[in-house]
């Protein structure tokens, strides 16, 4: 599980697009994403820069947080 902080995730809508980047990049990842604390948690097999990539290229930068 790997935890990305992701600072311009603001609302419902940017946490539903960046939920569909990490389905699009991983359709078997599980991504819960806590927008109080703009944070995505993410479940997959892929790597975590993979998923920071595609989090990214949906207009969303994050850091990956050490967990
Ligand atoms: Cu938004």
């Amino acid at each position: 599980m790997y935890e990305f902080e992701i600072q311009n995730m603001t609302c419902g809508h940017c946490a539903g697009t960046v939920e569909k980047a990490i389905k699009a990049a991983d359709p078997e990842a599980s991504a819960t994403i806590d927008l109080t604390a703009r944070i995505a948690r993410v479940q997959s097999t892929l790597e975590p820069a993979a998923i920071k990539a595609a989090i990214e290229k949906a207009g969303y930068p994050s850091s990956l947080k050490n967990i």
